[in-house]
């Protein structure tokens, strides 16, 4: 915990741009100035109204006989109440009235469009709720999924819910030992993979890596395998099943299971700064009033919106504004498969304009690297349909934020910055679209119900502009229950550091007017491209590796992934370190996301006295910057200016 707040601090200190909402889009916000700070107020105030009201806007089959019973650190929200999310999102639904509308709008990677209503999404759902009660799961088991960008990774969580299963998604883009680590984690018995998915043109091998991870599975009964790319991989006898088979052979009719509000949702793994990823537990109750408020206030929802998220549902915002807070909307939700330059950089906004896409949801990484191939290609499409843009997953830099603003916005669309965790279930901090001006760099003000501060370590409050930690006081109702199968860890990593808030991980500040500007992590975990990364875990990988002694890894800024890996290792004895190995094997033990862009090979590391690495000075020789800082504790200093003049690999 000796990361230093991150290095875009002075660019965003110095930003004091505000962008107020258009008059026109002002005046029909859902969330006006004068809604948002009374119920902001109330939510704070009398938590216990505000989210029974809005709860009351769900179905529940049995209701609760109170909101909220907090123990910290363990919330229960509507206690005693019984409930199913998959019904509320799509039986509700279809009872309102919704059965024709598109639910979901599939567009693949090589073009490929598929629709489902609310009817046909629901039909689906039910049969392959059918099909995973055959397979012997119940209430209360998990279900692992591996799946590409496809319509039947929706199903298949939805599905899980159906039935009181917790689904636990792995992104695709994990390796055999991550996924057959989560596997094992979660003790699933039934694996929902596909034999593949588009990437770049490619059929990413999902089956054939499911096949190696199962050998290290031994919980693991049935593999049921989507035909995404028609590629005919080995089918194991008495274990694999195609989905087709399974649905046609499923009966069409499902009651939802009803399940208490504290029934487990999901699990989704993590990175922490320890070696290995944390199982951050969602219930069924908080997690879908929470998923369905922030998804109808925060996009300004309507009925005829053509609602737009670009993350994987491997992550947590797949989950949350994919597939769970749009489709309790009853929104129309498109989904892509494939990559943003496929077949060039023009995609997204080919996809904007066939589709008529009016809410695009998307994260920096993704703004910067189209940013940086010019304004032609979307200026070649005709993106009009917009009304509204947000960005996830990391600190938005302002000259995205404003290339995002103006150029695919038209300087027409508010843009929501939203600062969430995993761990948070939903949007903790925005600025409402109509609301309040944009700031940019800052994600602005809390949502309801969230009651935020900034603090020292020692816990105590700052004030505004001061550089300090992001905590939440309250329990908020999609916030995680617990990591699973660690409560331990999750006392101590959440409500332990500071005692008795929220513990977010960030650094922030709060300025006078009650915008929060996050910077980044202050733990051991990295962000890169939007993506959590443990730098501990990153290091176990390498040093499992025989040529490696010793390894240390810090994050560098880069201008289009927020963050990069540098890794230092010194080689173990005998050995020469090949970089290309080395690569692979990282991806290899935990994906491609996780491979070193620099590695840098020394005879030693910066360590204390005791033996401590001193990462901070790593840091300091990754981004090339002078070494700042008492060097008078490390056993070595001039192993500092050694590693200076070493070139990376
Ligand atoms: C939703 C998601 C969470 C971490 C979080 C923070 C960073 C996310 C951000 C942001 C600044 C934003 N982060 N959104 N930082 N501004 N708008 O990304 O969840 O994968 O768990 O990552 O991402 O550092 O702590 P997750």
């Amino acid at each position: 915990m000796t990361t230093p707040l991150s290095d875009h601090i002075d660019a965003m200190l110095h930003e004091d741009r505000v962008i107020a909402p258009s008059e026109a889009f002002a005046a029909q916000a859902r969330v006006t100035r004068e809604d948002y700070d009374r119920l902001y107020r109330q939510s704070i105030d009398d938590p216990q109204t505000f989210w029974a009201d809005v709860a009351g806007e769900l179905e529940w089959m049995t209701p609760w006989t109170q909101v909220l019973e907090w123990q910290e650190p363990h919330a229960q929200w509507f206690v005693g109440a019984q409930t199913n999310i998959a019904h509320n999102a799509l039986d509700r639904n279809v009872a309102r009235g919704l059965g024709d509308k598109r639910a979901i709008v599939w567009e693949g990677e090589d073009g490929e469009v598929r629709t489902y209503t609310y009817a046909e999404l629901l039909a689906e759902v039910k049969k392959a709720a059918n099909a995973l009660s055959g397979l012997g799961v119940q209430a209360g088991d998990r279900v692992t999924l591996y799946l590409p960008m496809i319509p039947e990774a929706a199903i298949a969580m939805l599905a899980c819910a159906r039935i009181g299963a917790a689904h636990s998604v792995v992104f695709g883009g994990f390796s055999v030992s991550a996924l057959s680590d989560r596997i094992n984690d979660a003790q699933s018995t039934v694996l929902i993979t596909a034999d593949g998915g588009l990437r770049r043109g490619n059929l990413v091998p999902l089956k054939a890596n499911a096949d190696e991870a199962a050998r290290t599975t031994p919980g693991l009964q049935h593999i049921v395998v989507v035909n995404r790319g028609g590629s005919n991989p080995p089918m194991q006898e008495g274990r694999d099943v195609w989905w087709h088979d399974l649905l046609a052979g499923a009966g069409e009719e499902h009651d939802a299971v009803p399940v208490d509000s504290e029934h487990p949702l999901f699990i989704l793994y993590t990175s922490g700064s320890t070696g290995k990823p944390k199982g951050v537990l969602h219930t069924t109750g908080g997690y879908m009033v929470g998923t369905y408020l922030t998804t109808r206030t925060v996009f300004d929802l309507r009925d005829d919106d053509v609602y737009w998220c670009t993350a994987d549902v491997g992550w947590v915002t797949g989950h949350s504004y994919i597939v769970y807070g749009p489709l309790l909307n009853g929104a129309t939700v498109l989904m892509y498969e494939g990559a943003p330059n496929q077949p060039d950089w023009g995609r997204f906004w080919d996809i904007v304009q066939k589709h008529r896409v009016t809410i695009l949801y998307t994260a920096p990484t993704a703004i910067r690297a189209i940013m940086r191939q010019g304004d032609a290609y979307p200026n070649a499409y005709d993106l009009s349909s917009l009304r509204l843009l947000g960005s996830v997953g990391e600190p938005i830099n302002p000259e995205a934020w404003m290339w995002y603003y103006r150029v695919i916005g038209g300087e027409r669309c508010p843009v929501v910055d939203t600062w969430w965790q995993t761990e948070t279930g939903s949007i903790m901090l925005t600025t409402l679209p109509g609301a309040y001006p944009s700031k940019p760099g800052s994600a602005g003000l809390p949502m309801f119900g969230v009651d935020a501060a900034i603090m020292t370590r020692e816990g105590q409050e700052l004030g505004p502009n001061d550089g300090g930690l992001l905590v939440i006081k309250k329990p908020w109702p999609s916030m995680l229950r617990t990591v699973y199968g660690d409560d331990a860890r999750y006392r101590k990593s959440y409500w332990g550091e500071i005692p008795h808030v929220y513990f977010a991980g960030d650094g922030a500040r709060r300025d006078a007017e009650g915008y929060y500007t996050v910077m980044g992590r202050v733990d051991d975990v990295l962000n890169v491209s939007g993506h959590r990364l443990g730098t501990m875990e990153i290091e176990s990988a390498l040093v499992a590796h025989p040529s490696v002694a010793e390894a240390a890894v810090v994050g560098r800024p880069d201008d289009v992934k927020g963050e990069c890996v540098v890794a230092f290792i010194t080689p173990q004895g005998g050995h020469t370190v090949d970089p290309a190995a080395l690569r692979a094997h990282v991806s290899k033990e935990i994906g491609a996301l996780a491979r070193p862009d620099a590695i840098i090979v020394a005879e030693a590391l910066p360590k204390t006295r005791s033996g401590k690495i001193m990462r901070r000075f790593l840091r300091q020789i990754a981004a090339g910057r002078a070494i700042e800082g008492d060097t008078s504790t490390l056993e070595d200093p001039s192993v500092l200016d050694r590693l200076a003049a070493t070139e990376a690999v």
